[in-house]
């Protein structure tokens, strides 16, 4: 019994020990036209290593993303999120991976359907 309370501090204070590098940052994802641009920046990011959580927010055009500073960095997200097919602050997206994109998510695309 005593020995389980010691593993659950300990457990504890080991998560509380990783929190500390995890960062939020807002990242402005200006292009972005439809939920299926909010799912394929989602999910493209969630395969990034160190990357945990992100959140794409089509009213205000902009990704959250909570990401571990000791495994990748702001630079490394915004370039996956132009690999994707889309803008990144100051990264434009890479014109491949753009042109790639459903009509849709196309910029301007939304207004065309
Ligand atoms: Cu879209």
């Amino acid at each position: 019994m005593r020995y389980r309370m010691l593993m659950v501090l300990l457990s504890l204070s080991l998560y509380v020990g990783c929190g500390e590098e995890n960062i939020s940052v807002t990242v402005m994802t200006p292009t972005i036209q439809c939920g299926m641009c909010q799912k394929t920046i989602e999910m493209g990011l969630g395969k990034l290593e160190g990357v945990g959580r992100s959140t794409v927010d089509l009213a205000t055009k902009t990704t959250q993303v909570s990401f571990n500073s000791e495994k990748t960095d702001l630079a490394k997200i915004e370039r996956a999120i132009s690999d994707l097919g889309y803008q990144a602050n100051e990264t434009s997206a890479n014109s491949d991976a753009y042109e790639a994109l459903p009509a849709c998510c196309k910029i301007g695309g939304m207004e065309k359907m």
